[in-house]
């Protein structure tokens, strides 16, 4: 029997996942918006790493969670970070506490939050690099650069729920089981840190964020703000380290719009407080130095009024 997956967020990551998805599983939309009738998603989906090969054409359910006639087995939240707490808790007033719940958000903080109000939920957090970019009125989804996801438990009620994930390993998308995402999770926030609030910034690609006179006059400080939250978070590396991955994922998304910077673009709330805004206050806390940190969370805030 196949499971059947429902994924809450139809923005570019959403949609990536139920394309690849849908040959193997049932999958539907679901949202916590009132519907007055079920509505049907359509999008073709395009390789940007294969322009030969043809778009492949999806038409998804989009249920509204209220009038929900039968539970998925499991529920990707795919939102923005902002409001995956508030979601998330609005999702489970309705759902049964035990079906798994897998996080794609950016950034750390939204996790927390909802690690704390759903307790008995099996909890996941997904750390993923593929590039996708969907601007409605465009009905394509663009798969703009192949990444991994890695998956990983949260808490002690995810540990004994593998078989949750095995639907999200068997896609022709590259995924990958962890015991420990932690680690993931802190490397990706420091990778958002030092890429996404320049490209809003400067309005430019992640390639040439890292070439900003902005970046470049932040950078020392700014690795060694970084460096200094790996080691906080017992996920150490150096700030040659902290260099070497900013670098290696600039370079490999060089062509990527970044995720802030399509937020900025379309005027939507971007995620800055759960990137710069996190790291900040977590090295504040520990009384380390995160004035870098601060001053871009503070300038990115600024772009909205
Ligand atoms: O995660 C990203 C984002 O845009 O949010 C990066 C790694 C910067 C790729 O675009």
């Amino acid at each position: 029997m196949t499971t059947s997956l429902a994924i809450v967020g139809a923005g570019s990551i959403g949609r990536l996942w139920a394309a690849y998805l849908t040959s193997e599983e049932h999958v539907d939309f679901l949202t916590t918006r009132p519907l007055s009738a079920p509505q049907t998603l359509t999008y073709s989906l395009k390789q940007a790493f294969s322009p030969h090969a043809p778009q492949s054409q999806h038409q998804i359910t989009l249920q509204a969670i209220e009038t929900l006639e039968q539970f998925p087995s499991h529920i990707l939240l795919c939102t923005k970070s902002h409001s995956a707490a508030n979601t998330a808790l609005e999702l489970y007033k309705h759902l049964p506490h035990r079906t798994p719940l897998f996080l794609f958000q950016n950034g750390l903080g939204s996790q927390h939050k909802i690690l704390n109000t759903l307790p008995e939920t099996p909890l996941f957090a997904a750390v993923t690099t593929e590039g996708a970019n969907f601007h409605p009125p465009s009905l394509t989804l663009n798969h703009a650069g192949k990444g991994t996801t890695m998956f990983g438990p949260l808490n002690p009620a995810a540990q004994h729920h593998e078989d949750a994930i095995q639907a999200l390993l068997n896609t022709n998308l590259s995924a990958q089981l962890t015991n420990d995402i932690w680690p993931s999770l802190w490397h990706k926030l420091i990778i958002n840190c030092a890429i996404n609030p320049y490209t809003a910034l400067a309005d430019c690609k992640n390639g040439d964020a890292i070439k900003t006179p902005r970046f470049q006059q932040d950078w020392p400080n700014l690795r060694q703000e970084l460096s200094s939250l790996s080691r906080l978070a017992e996920a150490p590396l150096s700030e040659q380290e902290v260099e070497a991955k900013v670098f290696a994922v600039a370079t490999s998304t060089s062509e990527n719009i970044s995720s802030m910077l399509q937020d900025v673009r379309s005027e939507k709330p971007t995620e800055i407080d759960d990137i710069n805004g996190f790291a900040f206050r977590y090295l504040a806390e520990h009384g380390k130095s995160y004035s870098v940190n601060k001053q871009l969370w503070e300038d990115v805030n600024a772009l909205r009024h």
